[in-house]
């Protein structure tokens, strides 16, 4: 296959994932092994762009749940045949993350986004599933030589567990070598530091930045750095826009949504969190006027 037609290949790879198109995820990825192409680069330079443009979509509420798992669905399909290859050549995963939804708690399809854009981001995940024990966390990190362990949660009640969990790894003699970071509706920044996890992340795009920044394999410093600071400066411009919007209008809720989503993405990437607080106070207070 020329050069020509390998680009081509990766393009329509992108494509079918955005769409969904998990029938041409598997026949591309088949044509493309066969004219010699590595399982990296199809991964790296054919899928993975495709699951950012799906995170990006998403991020944007131009594509809702339905969309992204539809996409997660054809990403897992060419995950599939890949896999093994990979295994067998020895490439090395960007991390190893075991992720699941707390103890008590059934909600998996936020989870099930965080761990396939984990997954379509290089990192090796093991899905505990629901209903996850903090023993069963530690059971599955100490088996595979995890460094995050993903903890979701979408209960009041069931959040508690998370505290358990990090515990539980502690008394592992896990800490050195694991990052615990958590998500999920009700869970936020501040109750991340109140009981020693690692990070928070407020959606799955974000809790791939926040778990590559964690294992310091976002770039160098200054990349990171610079991420965070564009997040931040957009997230900023969308407040300005939807401040010019009348409230109770859905430009005006849509705009705000958009500052919330870029703000926890320059979180995520550990931009000056004074300055993400003060934003995201003026977001909030932004959202009293619909009211
Ligand atoms: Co339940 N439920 N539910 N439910 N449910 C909520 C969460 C609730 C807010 C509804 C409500 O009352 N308005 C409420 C919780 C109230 C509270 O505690 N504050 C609730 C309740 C009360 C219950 C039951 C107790 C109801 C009952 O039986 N009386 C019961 C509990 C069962 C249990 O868990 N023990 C229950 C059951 C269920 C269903 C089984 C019917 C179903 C779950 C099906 C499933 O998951 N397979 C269900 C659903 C679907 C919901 C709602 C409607 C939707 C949740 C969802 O999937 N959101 C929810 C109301 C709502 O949120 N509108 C509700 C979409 C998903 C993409 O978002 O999970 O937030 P989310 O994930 C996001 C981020 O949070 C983040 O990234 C994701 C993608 O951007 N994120 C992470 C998530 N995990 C992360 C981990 C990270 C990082 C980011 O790092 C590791």
């Amino acid at each position: 296959m020329s050069r020509f037609d390998v680009d081509q290949a990766f393009k329509d790879l992108g494509n079918a994932i955005i769409r969904g198109d998990a029938g041409t995820v598997d026949a591309t990825v088949r044509q493309c092994l066969e004219t010699g192409v590595s399982a990296s680069d199809i991964i790296n330079d054919g899928m993975i762009p495709g699951m950012d443009v799906v995170g990006e979509l998403f991020r944007t509420n131009q594509y809702y749940v339905p969309e992204v798992l539809i996409s997660a669905r054809a990403m897992k399909a060419g995950m599939a045949i890949l896999r093994p290859i990979l295994a067998e050549s020895g490439v090395e995963p960007v991390g190893k993350v075991v992720i699941g939804t707390v103890r008590g708690d059934l909600h998996d399809i936020g989870k099930n986004l965080v761990a396939m854009m984990l997954e379509g981001a290089g990192f090796d995940v093991h899905d505990t599933g629901i209903d996850t024990h903090p023993d069963e966390y530690v059971q599955t990190a100490t088996a595979n030589g995890a460094n995050i362990v993903g903890m979701s949660a979408l209960l009041t009640t069931t959040m508690t567990n998370m505290r358990n969990t990090i515990e539980a790894v502690e008394a592992a003699g896990l800490a050195d070598q694991v990052h615990c970071i958590i998500g999920g509706a009700p869970v936020t920044q501040r109750y991340a530091d109140e009981i020693g996890a690692d990070g928070y992340a407020a959606d799955a795009a974000s809790a791939v930045i926040l778990a590559k920044r964690l294992l310091g394999v976002l770039g160098d410093t200054q990349d990171l750095e610079e991420a965070g600071r564009s997040f931040y400066l957009q997230a900023r411009d969308a407040l300005q826009v939807a401040v010019r919007e009348e409230p109770g209008t859905a430009s005006h809720a849509d705009g705000l949504m958009e500052a919330e989503g870029l703000t926890e993405q320059a979180r995520a990437a550990g931009y000056n969190p004074t300055h993400i607080d003060r934003l995201m106070a003026e977001i909030e207070r932004e959202k009293a006027r619909e009211a």
